[in-house]
């Protein structure tokens, strides 16, 4: 049965709002798209809380935007000159909380759409914390040990003056995992002469959390799991394609077996792999230490193994045929829009049971259109990915606390927060009319909270 969708559903006043949003920054195009879904979801809310129209209007404009220049010094003595940036998306719930991205294509627009909905994706997880990304445009591929450092500690001489413990706590995304929080870490301990948890997604070695590696893509298959449950139906024999190869992608694989299902793709942003004999364990770790310690290429792992097929992707994303393979779960964990229309469709016409975004807005619009006109179970990043972030929150409570939990305690409030954010966007979907519409639920029952927050707070 198709899930029920709204055809054009913003209503005037809504696109009011979308209208002044494009107006206002004419060239941000993916900010627009994740501005423009919420907007589509929240419809219904304004018509029974005319009350929250400020509060949307007040949601869409940053509370504050930094920019700032990273002079650093490459290892044959050149000055090379980045960008840096720190969206303080909303601060309604509590401190601004997000990842910081290290990619070339990382511009306001990407920043403040991953802000934008970091604000609604940490109020699912009921934690206190409120909404913020940052990054650069600079490019860690290819760059030594030393090099990252120094970019790192140069990003960090900035940075460090506009973010707090009970201010700003950023952490990974893309391009940023252990190595460059640690030297981010260190530079910000020397300068503001302190130890707290300024960070998160540190090393176990100085505070960080067992498992936050895990989260994302853990969380992510939790989630998934229980949208599969809705239909009596379990990861146990199904045949799974994740594309990416980093830390979400790689946990993601890494609990799909351990559900007992098969995954037969990962990708990188050169091209994607086909392993018809599914990526076991002993397969897995080679890709862990493929990408994690020699940072090598994905085609390697077709050079590795038999029986396996590397197609090329030209140009980026990550796709070209991988949603062309045969299975009944995906898991897209590389990046925004990797999944068009026409890959949907593809997956469609393949019987697949569930997508679930990894990936921050890996499905573009018309891709999530085919998924809800096709009764695919689908799970929106901003529900299904934010094990990662909620794993974060509890970081930051065992330092605030000054203790560490165990594996099996972290793990298992991960689960429960996912299960709770899946119940969450199960019923509040089903309450507003779109039964089934895991994007309304998750949009609509994030902004709720915030919105009561700011309402209260006097809208400042
Ligand atoms: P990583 O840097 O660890 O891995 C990213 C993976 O995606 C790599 O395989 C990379 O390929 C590929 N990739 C990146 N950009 C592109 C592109 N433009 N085209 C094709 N492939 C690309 O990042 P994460 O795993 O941390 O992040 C992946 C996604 O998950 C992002 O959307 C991120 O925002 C989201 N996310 C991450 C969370 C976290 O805790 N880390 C939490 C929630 C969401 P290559 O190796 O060639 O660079
Ligand atoms: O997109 C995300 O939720 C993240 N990159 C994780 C953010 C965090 O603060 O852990």
């Amino acid at each position: 049965m198709a899930v029920q969708t709204l055809v054009n559903p913003m209503d005037d006043t809504m696109k009011s709002v979308y209208e002044d949003v494009m107006t206002r920054d004419p060239n941000q195009p993916e900010f627009h798209q994740a501005v423009e879904e919420v907007l589509d979801s929240l419809s219904p809310v304004i018509k029974e809380h005319p009350e929250y129209l400020p509060v949307v209007k007040a949601m869409v404009e940053a509370e504050r935007i930094i920019q700032f220049r990273v002079p650093w010094y490459d290892d044959a003595g050149n000055l090379q000159v980045n960008r840096g940036f720190r969206i303080q998306m909303n601060s309604a719930i509590g401190p601004y909380k997000g990842g910081l991205r290290f990619h070339p294509s990382v511009n306001q627009s990407i920043l403040k759409f991953l802000a934008f909905e970091q604000v609604f994706k940490n109020s699912l997880t009921g934690l206190p914390m409120g909404g913020g990304k940052g990054g650069s445009d600079f490019n860690p591929k290819g760059k030594t040990d030393a090099e990252v450092m120094r970019f790192c500690q140069s990003f960090m001489m900035e940075l460090w003056r506009h973010i707090g413990h009970n201010l700003d706590v950023p952490a990974g995304d893309i391009g940023v995992g252990g190595r460059e929080i640690g030297y981010m870490f260190g530079m910000y301990k020397k300068l503001a002469n302190e130890f707290t948890g300024i960070l998160t997604g540190k090393g176990p070695s100085y505070g960080g959390s067992l498992i936050r590696p895990e989260a994302t893509g853990y969380g992510l298959v939790y989630f998934a799991k229980e949208m599969l449950a809705t239909k009596d139906k379990s990861f146990e024999g199904t045949l799974c394609s994740i594309s990416g190869s980093g830390n979400v992608a790689q946990f993601a694989a890494e609990k799909v077996l351990d559900l007992g299902g098969k995954v037969v793709t990962m990708s990188d942003s050169s091209g994607w792999i086909h392993d018809p004999s599914g990526i076991d364990r002993e397969k897995l770790n080679w890709i862990m230490d493929l990408k994690n310690n020699r940072r090598g290429r994905i085609s390697e792992y077709a050079e590795k193994f038999d029986g396996v097929v590397f197609t090329k992707s030209e140009p980026e994303p990550a796709s070209n045929g991988i949603w062309g393979v045969d299975v009944d779960v995906a898991l897209p964990c590389a990046t925004q829009n990797e999944i068009n229309g026409q890959e949907a469709e593809m997956l469609v016409s393949n019987n697949v049971i569930a997508v679930a975004e990894g990936a921050n807005m890996p499905c573009t619009p018309e891709a999530v259109e085919v998924f809800h006109n096709n009764g695919i179970l689908f799970g929106p990043g901003k529900a299904s990915n934010a094990g990662g972030v909620a794993t974060s929150g509890l970081e930051m409570s065992q330092n605030s606390l000054r203790l560490s939990w165990t594996r099996e305690e972290v793990d298992e409030r991960l689960h429960s927060i996912m299960v709770n954010i899946h119940q969450n966007a199960f019923e509040t979907a089903a309450k507003y009319g779109m039964p089934g519409n895991y994007v309304a639920g998750a949009n609509i029952a994030g902004f709720l909270k915030v919105a009561e927050a700011m309402t209260a707070q006097g809208l400042i």
